[in-house]
Parts: structure tokens; C-alpha cells; sequence
């Protein structure tokens, strides 16, 4: 007899036929200090990741599904990290060269931003290419719209941003707008939230759930600044809905992505360029350009610098599998696709 339904997590046959049969599975909610929590049919269980046995260069993340065997004490050894399917990801900010993954197998990205303070269109843009990269379903959620007067204009601004995806408003008072927020978390469905520390994020769990279950702490009132309460990234089920993975602030958000992510952020440059007289136009000051002019430029500039970040990620990255090819491990990642 099982404790726990693991299908409430989005464990499916797709999952069960990528383990072994006799395999004990469970979902890593929580990655700290090198040991994970993972939840199991029997509980939720402390594990270490037997580096020895898992693929050496895949560091288990939160949302993870993992083979675990009995390993030492009371815990229990990661010893497969099952194939992933949609995957958030950033350039590690430590190592440069490599990704992170923030949050395994994710449905929606939820960008998370509170209305108190300014929305710098740039840091939109970079968390909409990794949003997008991830294949998961991009949202904007923009917290605390008791403290603006300007939620329509807001919204209007955001949206011409981000073409395609939605954006939705919330508060704390009244909960309003929670109602929408919680039907992004369709059942067996994993969302993400992201976003900067003191964006609301813990927040917005709690209102999901219905009780205080994360800690949350009142930012400075000098600078809106928030204070790092939430320490790791945590999933949580919502009952009667899906998995919500709530996340520490994110400051740093170096792109690793695909140009196609760059396209669906920048969808309405790729689509004027198309009447551009150069089909390699840079749209900086060809003659019959189509874009320069309709599309703001200042957007045009941020674009042209994230294009050129993702081609210098791809410089670094086939560097590194020059390096790597005569040494003993693979890349982290599959191939990617330079345009
Ligand atoms: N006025 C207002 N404050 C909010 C709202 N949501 C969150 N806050 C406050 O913003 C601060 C940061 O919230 P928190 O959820 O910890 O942010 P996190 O770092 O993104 O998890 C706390 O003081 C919250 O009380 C809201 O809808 N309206
Ligand atoms: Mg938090
Ligand atoms: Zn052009």
C-alpha cells in the first residue's frame, strides 16, 4: 500500500517506462547543502546523489525524477536521474561555460514581478528566452497591483513585451487575481515561479495553498529591496491542482538558449523582417528596412545584444566540446542549433 499518489506529481507511463520496472521512483522537491528531498510512494525521503553511479555530469535538480536505492543512515542514493522533459535553464553564474538548471521538468514559467517597483523591459526579456528555451508555457504574473494605479497601462506595456504570452495581475488583497493564477497549475502539472527576491513569490504560494506555509518577510521600505527568505527551490503540491516550484530570487539571468527562444520573445522583429529588402538585414541602417522605425529602438538594440550573447554562448560551447571530446565526459546538454 502506497502513501503517497505520485501521479498527483506527474508521474505517468511515460515516466514509469523510462525506469526500470522494479525501480523505486520519486520526485526531487528540494535541493540543499548536496542532499535532496524526494518524495516517494512510501514518503518523502532524504537522499544523496551517488556520484559514483548516476551519470557523473547530471547534477540532480529540483523537480528531478530519480532512481533511488537504500544508501546510508535513514537515506536513501540517487542512482538515476530519469531523462528530463522540459527544462529551466540559466548560464551558470559561477562557471560561465555551462548551464544550470534552475527547475526539472516544468510545464509553465511563471515570471513573477511586484507592482512596487519598476519593470526593466530588459529583465523581462531575458527571463521570457529562458522561459521560452525551457519548451514549457511562458506567463508573466505581475504581483502587488494594490500598489500601482496604473494596472491597465502596466499590463498594456508588458504585453506589446512579450508577444504570446500571458500576462496576468494579482493581490494579496482581496486575493485577487489568485483564481486565475491557480488555473495555470492544472493537475499533474508542474509551474514555476521566477522572478527577483521580494517579488511576491512566496507569497502567491500561500495563497494558493490557503494557510501560511512559507515564510515570507516585509521588504525594506527605503528600496522595495526583499530579503532572501526563500533558500532553496521548493516544490509543492497544490491539493487539487498541480505542483508549484517556488524559487529563491533570482539576480543574475544569463542566457543560454536557442536563437529560436530569442525569435518567440522578439517575434515581432522576426516577423517585419520579412518585408526587409536584405534578407540578412541587421536592421541598424540597411537601406528597405522593414523593422527600423515600427519596432522601438531601444527594444532593437536589446535585441541585437541578446543575439549576440547566444552567439557568443555557442562559441563557448563548441569550445568546450573541443576540450571535452578528448577527455572522458559528454556535454551536459543535447546538441544545439546554431542558426
Ligand atoms: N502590497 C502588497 N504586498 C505584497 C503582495 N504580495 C507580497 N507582498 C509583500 O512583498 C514582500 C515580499 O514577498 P515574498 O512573497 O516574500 O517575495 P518573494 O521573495 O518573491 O518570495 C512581503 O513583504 C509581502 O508581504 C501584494 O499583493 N501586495
Ligand atoms: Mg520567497
Ligand atoms: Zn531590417
Amino acid at each position: 500500500m502506497s502513501l503517497i499518489d505520485l501521479s498527483a506529481y506527474g508521474w505517468d507511463a511515460a515516466w514509469a517506462a523510462s525506469a526500470d520496472d522494479s525501480a523505486r521512483c520519486g520526485r526531487i522537491t528540494r535541493v540543499d547543502r548536496g542532499e535532496c528531498d524526494v518524495v516517494t510512494s512510501d514518503g518523502v525521503v532524504r537522499a544523496i546523489s551517488d556520484s559514483t553511479r548516476s551519470q557523473g555530469a547530471i547534477a540532480p535538480a529540483t523537480g528531478d525524477w530519480v532512481v533511488v536505492e537504500p544508501g546510508p543512515d535513514d537515506k536513501v542514493a540517487i542512482v538515476r536521474v530519469l531523462p528530463r522533459r522540459h527544462t529551466l535553464a540559466r548560464r551558470d553564474p559561477s562557471e560561465q561555460i555551462v548551464d544550470q538548471v534552475l527547475v526539472a521538468n516544468v510545464d509553465v514559467v511563471a515570471f513573477v514581478h511586484g507592482l512596487d517597483r519598476p519593470l526593466p523591459p530588459g529583465r523581462l526579456e531575458r527571463f521570457l528566452v529562458l522561459a521560452w528555451d525551457s519548451g514549457a508555457q511562458p506567463v508573466v504574473i505581475l504581483t502587488k497591483a494594490d500598489r500601482t494605479e496604473l494596472l491597465r497601462e502596466i499590463t498594456l506595456v508588458v504585453e506589446a513585451t512579450s508577444p504570446g504570452v500571458p500576462v496576468l495581475a494579482t493581490s494579496r488583497v482581496d486575493d485577487f487575481g489568485i483564481d486565475a493564477v491557480l488555473q495555470l497549475v492544472a493537475p499533474r502539472t508542474t509551474c514555476a515561479l521566477v522572478g527577483a527576491s521580494g517579488a511576491g513569490k512566496s507569497t502567491l504560494v500561500n495563497l494558493l495553498l490557503g494557510h501560511e506555509r512559507l515564510a515570507t518577510k516585509e521588504v525594506r521600505a527605503r528600496d522595495s529591496k526583499g530579503r532572501h527568505t526563500t533558500v532553496a527551490r521548493e516544490l509543492i503540491l497544490l491539493p487539487g491542482a498541480g505542483a508549484l516550484v517556488d524559487t529563491p530570487g533570482i539576480r543574475s539571468v544569463g542566457v543560454w538558449a536557442d536563437e529560436a527562444a530569442l525569435d518567440r520573445v522578439f517575434s515581432d522583429v522576426i516577423e517585419l523582417s520579412a518585408n526587409c529588402r536584405f534578407a540578412d538585414c541587421a536592421h541598424d541602417r540597411e537601406p528597405g528596412c522593414a523593422v527600423l522605425g515600427v519596432v522601438p529602438g531601444a527594444r532593437l538594440a536589446r535585441y541585437r545584444a541578446l543575439r549576440q550573447e547566444i552567439d557568443e554562448m555557442f562559441t563557448r560551447e563548441e569550445e568546450r566540446a573541443r576540450l571535452l571530446s578528448r577527455g572522458a565526459t559528454g556535454p551536459r546538454r543535447g546538441p544545439r542549433h546554431r542558426r
